[in-house]
Parts: structure tokens; sequence; C-alpha cells
């Protein structure tokens, strides 16, 4: 009995080192500690044991379940503290780590811009007015000085929808509206599409963006033109910019000029981006011609006004280095995720 005692404690050791999981440990600890286990099998010899040898027998037999028990205890904890760690390694995180990036969106360009601009305005206390893009022939033209034989009517410019309907070729119908609506002091922008029947290439396009501006009032000169026009590029383009005015001709404005813009990139010297002018044509501009006031029930003598009119896709073309208009309405990812 004491030999089965003896070897089966080196039996249980030797399982013991091949348990890897609880599973295991517990088969174990029901074949040596169970009811129906090896322990309690040798037990029962106990009555073939002299009074003398049963507690010595007794004591071994309990000495070698206890160190079986404690042995695959002591098995369990190691195969529990094992796991935990496996468990910590596995679920570490490492709070160093950046984020997950969520892709957001961004403004267009275009609206980027036109936001900007529309910031400028309001800052100085502009309204911002829309209207319709499919125009009468009277608010696209006739409204401001370009009689039926002006050339800018020719079907080369316009689209016609019909002989009197047009898609506006200008937002300066808005301004029209507006001057109809409202009374004296008007001092709104409009921005919006515009329709001309251009070929598409890399500086055309039948839609484009154009926002035009309208001051009236009484006393307001070509001075208010430029101070306008000169911190609007100043703050598009910087407190260094400079800002050229140079005499043109509008049907709808009286004096009119071009208005330019110095070079920033060669500072009026002269390079490829300027195409060697050392200014960059940007908006034209003038004060509203006296028929056109008139037209609209206000009396010239009374009150004056200026205007301008930008292209939108000119001012965020050169601000985003974009040398192909076509590519701001192509909707590409791989080009609108660069801004
Ligand atoms: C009213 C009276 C006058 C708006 C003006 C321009 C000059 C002009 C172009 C710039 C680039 C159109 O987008 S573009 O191609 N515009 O040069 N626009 S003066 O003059 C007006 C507007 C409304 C009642």
């Amino acid at each position: 009995m004491k030999e089965q005692l003896l070897k089966l404690n080196e039996q249980a050791k030797e399982q013991l080192a091949k348990a890897f999981d609880a599973k295991a440990l517990e088969e174990m600890r029901v074949k040596f500690l169970g009811k129906k286990g090896e322990i309690t099998a040798i037990l029962k010899q106990m009555g073939g044991l002299s009074a003398e040898e049963r507690p010595v027998m007794g004591q071994l037999a309990n000495k070698v379940r206890a160190e079986i028990e404690n042995a695959i205890t002591e098995k369990q904890n190691a195969i529990k503290r094992e796991l935990a760690q496996k468990k910590l390694i596995e679920e570490t995180i490492d709070v160093t780590m950046p984020g997950k990036k969520i892709k957001t969106g961004h403004a267009h360009p275009l609206d980027a811009t036109l936001e900007e601009v529309e910031q400028v305005f309001l800052g100085m206390g502009f309204d911002i007015v829309e209207g319709p893009e499919v125009e009468t022939d009277h608010y696209c033209f006739e409204a401001l000085n370009m009689p039926k034989t002006h050339p800018a009517r020719d079907t080369q410019d316009t689209f016609y929808i019909n002989e009197n309907v047009v898609l506006r070729t200008q937002t300066s119908s808005v301004q029209i509206r507006t001057m109809e609506q409202r009374k004296p002091p008007i001092r709104i922008i409009s921005p919006g599409r515009v329709y001309r029947s251009d070929t598409v290439d890399a500086t055309h396009s039948p839609l484009f963006h154009q926002i035009e501006g309208l001051v009236i009032d009484k006393g307001v000169t070509m001075a208010d033109l430029k101070g306008t026009l000169e911190l609007l590029m100043k703050r598009l383009y910087g407190e260094e910019t400079k800002v050229r005015f140079r005499p043109h001709h509008f049907p709808y404005t009286e004096p009119s000029a071009e208005v330019d813009l110095m070079c920033f990139n060669c500072h009026g010297a002269g390079c490829p981006m300027c195409k060697q002018e050392g200014w960059i044509e940007l908006l034209g501009a003038g004060m509203v011609h006296p028929k056109v006031l008139e037209g609209c029930g206000i009396d010239p003598e009374e009150y004056s006004g200026f205007a301008f009119g930008i292209g939108l896709e000119r001012i965020a073309m050169g601000r985003y280095k974009v040398n192909d208009m076509r590519l701001l309405y192509e909707n590409d990812v791989r080009f609108l995720s660069q801004f």
C-alpha cells in the first residue's frame, strides 16, 4: 500500500507536468482525488492493516492527497496567471497611438473661395442676394443698357431658351431686380451660376460662377469703388497687395475699368504666371450707367453707384494653383482631396 501511494504521487507529478489547461487538471483531480479516484481505491485496503499500521498509512495517504491537491491547485493558479498575462498582452492598448482618423469632408475650392469673398463684403455691411438663373431678355440685357442690337446678345455668347428667355450671362440681373424692389441705399453682392455659349477648354466653361457687387447711395464716387475693391484684394491676397485700374468700356457702367492685381509671384517684374505682364487681370467694375439707374426708377441726379463683377473660378484657380477649370467641375476626389 505504501509503495502504491508513493507510486501514485510520482504518477500525479508526471501527469501534472503534461497538464496545460484547466480541463486536464480537472480530469486529474477526479482521477486521483475523486470519490472513485485512485487514492480512494488504495484506502479501501486500510481494512486489511493492523491497528498499528492503519494510522501510519492513513497519515501517508492524507499527505499524498494533500501534495497532489496542492500541486493541482498550484498548477491551476499558474495557468490562470498565464492566461491573465496573455489576455493582458493581447488586449494592451497603446494609448500613445494616434486616434483612428475620421475622414471628414471639406468645402470645394469654389465654395471656400466664395465664402471668403462673402465674408469680406458681409463685414462691409453688404447683403447677399440671389436670383433666377433663367432670365428674361429685359433683366439680362435691356435693363443693362444693352439694346437688341448689342453684340453680347449674339447667340454665340448666350444660351436662348426662346426669343425672350435666356440663361443669364451675368448676375447683374439680380442687381436690377434689387434696384426695382429696394430704395437706396443699396449695398449688395450677388453670387451665382452664369452661362455663356463658350467651348469648353482649360479656361472656359459654358457654366461658371460670378460674384457681382452693387452700391447705390447719395454721393458714391469712383474713390469708393477703388477703396472697396482694394480692400477686397488686400483681404484675399495680403496687405501688401497692389491693385491697378485700367480704363475700359462696359455698356452698364461709365466710367468703366478693368482691375488688375500685381502678380504675387514676380511683384510686377513679369513671369510665366502673369504671362510676363507683371499684373493679373481679376475683375471689371465701374460707376453704374445713368441709363441703368433711370431704368430702375432711380434718379441719377440724386443717386450714384458703383458695380463690379468677379469670375469666381478665376479667383479660385489663382488661389489653389489650378490650371484647368474643368477640374473644378469633374468631382474627382483625387483632385478635390488636395485642398
Ligand atoms: C448693374 C450695373 C452694373 C457689373 C460689372 C463687370 C464690370 C465685369 C466680368 C468679370 C469677370 C464678368 O465673370 S466675368 O466674366 N464682369 O467685368 N461687371 S461691371 O456691372 C453692373 C452690374 C449690375 C445694375
